[in-house]
This record gives C-alpha cells, structure tokens and sequence, in this order.
C-alpha cells in the first residue's frame, strides 16, 4: 500500500489551468472556423443593383445555422428570400429584389460544419 495517489492529486491543479490556457488558445485560432474569403459585391464596392448576394466562405457551412440578409440604410430588412447553402457547402448565396440607390449592409451568420463554431459579421456595399 503506497500514497502514490497523492501525487496524481498535486499534479491535478497544475494540469488544470495548463489545460484551459491550451483550450483557449485553441479556441481563439481560425482554423475550422467558417470565414468569408470573397464576398461579390465586394466589400465597400459601388456597383449596378446586383440580383443576389455571394459568399465563398473558407469551410463548410453548416446550411441550417448560417445565413445572409440584407438591410438598407434605415437598418430595414429588404431582402425578402431566405439564403441558400451551396451543394458543396462553402458558398452562400442570398437572392436580392430589385434595389434603389443607395448603401446597403449584409449580415452573415456562419456555422462551420465540422466543429459548429459560430461566426457573424456585416460588411456595406452601395448601389449607384
Ligand atoms: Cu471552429
């Protein structure tokens, strides 16, 4: 009969935070997070009303959680159809009614298919 378990038991604490401190580096790491590689229209781009709105994200998407919409300058809502996942699952399309002038912002809600992380974003486009 030894106390040998007493060791296992100073050693936990340490293991502990070692373990959380990996945990969130981790967590803080892009990799398998689903992010926008190229949006069309782009960015800050001015362009003739588009008919929908594009996204190439960097890994699969998880079709049921992420999605697009559209609001004017007022923060309003225009789009009125819901965005569709690609079959291959990193493109997201959101198609768009016929849009006046002026400055829109898309809002994207990406979950990555293969860990369920989540992310959001919007970015602004204008229509001349
Ligand atoms: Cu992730």
């Amino acid at each position: 009969m030894s106390f040998r378990p007493f060791q296992s038991f100073t050693r936990t604490p340490l293991a502990l935070p070692l373990t959380f401190v990996a945990l969130v580096i981790a967590s803080q790491t892009a990799f398998a997070h689903s992010e926008p590689v190229s949006m069309t229209p782009a960015a800050n781009a001015a362009v003739v009303a588009p008919a929908n709105v594009v996204i190439h994200f960097s890994e699969e998407l998880e079709p049921k959680f992420s999605s697009m919409t559209l609001a004017d300058t007022g923060g309003k809502t225009v789009s009125k159809q819901p965005s569709v996942v690609s079959k291959d699952a990193k493109t997201m399309t959101l198609p768009l009614p016929a849009l006046k002038p002026g400055i829109y912002t898309v809002k994207w809600v990406s979950v990555a298919a293969d860990d369920a992380h989540r992310l959001e974003g919007n970015y602004k486009f204008t229509v001349k």
